[in-house]
């Protein structure tokens, strides 16, 4: 009896989603390294804390998978993105990042529409809401990075405010909807 309850685009699709996801925490992660060495102690701590909360983006997706009955297929994670020259290009990364990946997760959320199937619909709606949030995040931090300019308190004032962010990387089986 086959008690898969995905269609054979949608499992695709969620597992190249996972794939993303991881992808997106390696990039996170090797930002974070090179904030680390260019002693910006709070955004690397940051984007750390943000790769963890990609690669829980990834569980939540891997759950789901199983939870519906499908096949869960973990594949080779792309390189991350070379390093940046400057904390603005830094963030312009972080930026692009997240835009690339909420075009993906819009096609995942059209794909699910046009096979009607609701419960994976329903499902990607907490990535549309998790998605705006982290674009709004990523606009406001380059905008205080135009402000700082290159006056180094400023960057230094950044650094710090950013360390002091509260950590909200949860495990994936805690996030909800409403508790992103
Ligand atoms: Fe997975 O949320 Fe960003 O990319």
């Amino acid at each position: 009896m086959n008690t898969n309850r995905l269609s054979k685009t949608i499992e695709a699709a969620l597992n190249a989603q996972m794939t993303k996801e991881a992808h997106a925490a390696q990039i996170y992660l090797s930002l974070g390294a090179w904030a680390d060495s260019q002693a910006f102690g709070g955004v690397s701590n940051f984007l750390f804390r943000h790769a963890q909360e990609e690669r829980n983006h990834m569980m939540k997706i891997l759950e789901y998978i199983l939870k519906r009955g499908g096949k869960v297929t973990v594949t080779a994670i792309p390189d991350p993105i070379p390093d940046p020259k400057n904390l603005q290009e830094c963030f312009e990364s972080v930026f692009k990042q997240e835009v690339d990946n909420t075009t993906w997760i819009y096609k995942l959320v059209k794909l699910s529409l046009t096979e009607e199937d609701w419960a994976t619909w329903n499902f990607m709606q907490w990535f549309v809401k998790e998605q705006t949030e982290e674009e709004t995040l990523a606009i406001e931090l380059l905008d205080k990075i135009k402000v700082a300019g290159n006056e180094h308190s400023a960057l230094y004032s950044f650094d710090r405010d950013l360390l002091g962010t509260p950590d909200d990387a949860k495990l994936a089986q805690d996030v909800t909807a409403d508790k992103p």
